[in-house]
């Protein structure tokens, strides 16, 4: 009989290289040992501590995939994973903070700039020093990105933007703006554009009041005529394939963040459930509990597992977007019923912050919702088998 490992059932770790269990360990060590012990005051006081970034870029988990030359530490998708699964286990905003940094303000730098622009911006992102955010989501354009109104005019000295951005993982912090609008030098293409915090016209109000990801800084950017120079277009790209070859990085880094915040999650209704005794036993002696526990089990075994799998289709350059849809919804949806049961499991006591499943299940309602809302990758799968567009 082969022995059976109740929280790895299919030996993922054998399935990892040593390279990669040495991310993984860092991530993990660091997320335990530093983001843990502040998490809890953080999200009460909705607080995103800037130096996280810095914390982060020191250990060369910002824009890991990229090349050394350019501040990257030239890791695979895989890596990448198992360091926002990390991440993650501890708060979903922690991870916003790297994936936004990495997959949306790194990579379309890295993919779509040019060599001046790469020079200037990456290796300060990659250290933490400058922060960076991506402003894609508008007021009036939210799933239907193609929607947006903001707009960049050519002027004698370069470019002029004018729109509103909302719900902007970082830009009350960030130093570079990585913005997307409409060029009407461009026929009405949305480009991309690198805009810089102190520009005149630009500002980057912060969103308070969040019930999710209280830990992470939210705000608006208000581009009220921004005069930016010739070179903040990013040259290399145009149309919306720009914005979403980045949320394919930042979603697929999701489906691996997702699974670690369920699993925190599966641990402490597991840990809990054994620890409390009602009617004479174990909550965990119950039938009604052992299912919940092994729903958990089930599903974080299938979407670590799928997420593994992406993560080589993409280190070979073979993972289609649909794909990442595929993971994406289904690990932050799993994910998401996994916390809200986790909570129930632990009673009353489930709603203190103490014991942070609630927390951490708030989270998730946004983390299920940004990058493309569930029922949005639904109909992007619908459409990749049936050909048909039920968007509209
Ligand atoms: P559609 O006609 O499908 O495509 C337009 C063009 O884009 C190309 N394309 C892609 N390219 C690369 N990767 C993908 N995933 C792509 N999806 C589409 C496509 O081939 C086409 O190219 P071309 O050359 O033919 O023009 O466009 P659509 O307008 O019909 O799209 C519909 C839909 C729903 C799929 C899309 O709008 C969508 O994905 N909406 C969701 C919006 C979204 O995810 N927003 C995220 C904002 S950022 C964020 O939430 C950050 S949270 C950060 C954090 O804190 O972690
Ligand atoms: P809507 O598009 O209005 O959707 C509302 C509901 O309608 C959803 O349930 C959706 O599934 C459903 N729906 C939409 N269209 C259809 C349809 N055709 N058929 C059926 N149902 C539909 N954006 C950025 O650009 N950069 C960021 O850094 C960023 N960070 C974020 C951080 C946080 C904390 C949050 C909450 C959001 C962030 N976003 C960011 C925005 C995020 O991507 C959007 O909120 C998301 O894409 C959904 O858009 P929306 O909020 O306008 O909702």
């Amino acid at each position: 009989r082969a022995a059976f490992d109740w929280a790895d059932p299919f030996d993922l770790e054998s399935e990892l290289t040593e390279e990669e269990r040495l991310v993984r360990d860092t991530a993990r060590a660091y997320a335990q040992d530093r983001l843990a012990p502040r998490v809890r005051d953080a999200y009460r006081a909705e607080r995103f501590d800037r130096e996280i970034l810095t914390e982060m870029g020191a250990l060369g988990l910002l824009g890991s995939t990229l090349p050394e030359d350019y501040g990257g530490a030239g890791l695979g998708y895989v890596a990448y994973g198992l360091a926002a699964r990390e991440i993650e286990r501890v708060d979903s905003g922690y991870r916003s903070a790297m994936s936004v940094q990495s997959s949306l303000v790194m990579h379309p730098i890295w993919a779509y700039g040019d060599e001046e622009q790469r020079r200037t911006w990456l290796p300060r992102l990659a250290r933490g020093e400058a922060v960076g955010c991506f402003g894609l989501t508008e007021p009036d354009a939210g799933s239907d990105p193609a929607a947006m109104r903001t707009r960049a005019e050519r002027t004698a000295a370069g470019w002029r933007l004018t729109g509103a951005k909302t719900w902007i993982t970082n830009a009350p912090i960030a130093d570079v703006f990585v913005v997307w609008a409409r060029s009407e030098a461009h026929d009405g293409a949305i480009r991309g554009f690198l805009l810089e915090k102190g520009m005149p016209g630009l500002s980057a109000p912060k969103i308070e009041g969040k019930l999710s990801l209280r830990a992470s800084i939210t705000g608006e950017i208000v581009m009220d005529g921004v005069a930016a120079p010739e070179s903040a277009l990013l040259p290399n790209v145009s149309g919306l394939k720009g914005p979403f070859g980045c949320l394919n990085r930042a979603r697929y880094g999701i489906a691996w963040g997702a699974m670690g915040a369920a699993e925190f999650c599966w641990h402490a209704a597991r840990a809990y459930t054994l620890d409390r005794t009602q009617f004479g036993r174990p909550l965990a002696q119950t039938q009604l509990v052992q299912k919940k526990l092994a729903d958990m089990q089930t599903e974080i075994a299938l979407g670590l597992h799928l997420a593994l799998r992406a993560g080589r289709l993409f280190d070979e350059g073979r993972l289609a977007p649909e794909a990442i849809s595929l993971i994406k919804r289904n690990n932050c949806g799993k994910a998401l019923d996994i916390a809200r049961t986790a909570r129930d499991m632990h009673g009353g006591n489930g709603v203190s912050d103490e014991y942070h499943v609630m927390r951490v299940s708030q989270n998730l309602e946004a983390v299920n919702t940004y990058e493309g809302a569930h029922d949005v990758h639904a109909l992007i799968l619908g459409r990749a088998q049936t050909g048909l567009q039920a968007f509209f």
